[in-house]
């Protein structure tokens, strides 16, 4: 029997079906997780997660028997994967089947951004049509968008900026073979460019507060920022200056540095959307998620292999 440890937030159906063919124990639920682990650790051969929890180096450590974990998200950015590939520990992921819904949430921000959607919502619940008319919008059709991030969903957002006659660029570390599109090597160059500067880039160290001061300033007063990343990507303090100052147009957010807590400075400002990070959070989708996380800890049992692997950092 295989003896795994749930410590992240999963869809209750998730958890039913893994309980189903797995000894499940969800750590959060146990009185003190501490003493539990002093006493259990050794019992665990598999850990599932979300990527809002993920897994750390210390938890990985007190796990002396781990050998697969299996992740809930595209994101790894709060699982140590150095940490895991030290220990020759793969790490199971759920590439691909989000790609769509977090595209269409990208353009459903940028199109609420720019036309002021949610704005013109509030405008007429708030009864205020019949007093007068909102003043006009930005065009999003045929606009510059600058893509900073070019892995599966970058390109799945491409392809449907091509719907919406856009001039597209990228900034990513470096060239992505296999596409098209114009690579920007400077950020600053990009945001410059851009109408709209599409954050889909990994979280974690590596691009912490990318989206600085400077990118705004190169963004301009005309320019939008759409964040479908990791929070951490942008510098909120330095968003939030930006916004007050209207150094950039307009901010629409599925994510924030510190969730669910959302800067309250951000409620107040009409040209700015902000989302309870829901990009993949469809009934389809979530669905298809969870399969590949039951998928990967099947097929690691059965045959040492997963579906979808994490790649060593
Ligand atoms: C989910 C995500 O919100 O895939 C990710 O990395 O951020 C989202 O799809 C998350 O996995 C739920 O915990």
């Amino acid at each position: 029997m295989v003896n795994l440890l749930n410590v992240g937030k999963l869809p209750p159906a998730l958890e039913a079906r893994l309980a189903g063919a797995f000894h499940l124990t969800t750590l959060p639920q146990q009185q003190d997780t501490n003493q539990f682990l002093q006493e259990h650790a050794a019992e665990f051969n598999a850990v599932v997660t979300s990527a809002a929890v993920g897994v750390s180096a210390e938890l990985i450590d007190r796990l002396p028997n781990l050998k697969v974990i299996s992740n809930f998200g595209v994101g790894l950015d709060k699982i140590d994967l150095a940490k895991a590939h030290s220990r020759g520990i793969p790490v199971g992921y759920t590439p691909d089947v989000l790609n769509d819904c977090v595209a269409d949430i990208a353009f459903g921000l940028m199109l609420d951004v720019a036309r002021g959607i949610s704005s013109a919502d509030r405008f007429v619940r708030a009864g205020k049509w019949p007093k007068g008319a909102l003043p006009l919008a930005r065009k999003v059709s045929g606009a510059n968008l600058g893509i900073v991030g070019m892995g599966r969903i970058g390109r799945t957002i491409a392809k449907r900026a091509l719907g919406f006659d856009m001039s597209i660029r990228y900034h990513a570390r470096r060239p992505v073979s296999n596409v098209e599109w114009h690579y920007e090597p400077n950020l600053l160059e990009l945001a410059h460019w851009a109408d709209f500067l599409v954050v889909i880039t990994a979280g974690g160290a590596g691009t912490r507060h990318l989206i600085n001061a400077d990118v705004f300033s190169a963004l301009g007063p005309k320019g939008f920022l759409i964040n479908v990343a990791r929070g951490s990507v942008v510098d909120e303090t330095e968003l939030i200056k930006a916004l007050q100052a209207k150094r950039i147009a307009g901010a629409a957010l599925d994510v924030f540095e510190n969730e669910p807590q959302v800067p309250t400075a951000l409620f107040e400002m009409e040209n700015v959307v902000l989302l309870p990070h829901i990009a993949s959070a469809t009934v389809e989708t979530r669905q298809a998620m969870a399969d590949r996380v039951y998928d990967n800890l099947e097929s690691y049992f059965k045959d040492g292999t997963l579906l979808s692997a994490a790649d060593a950092p």
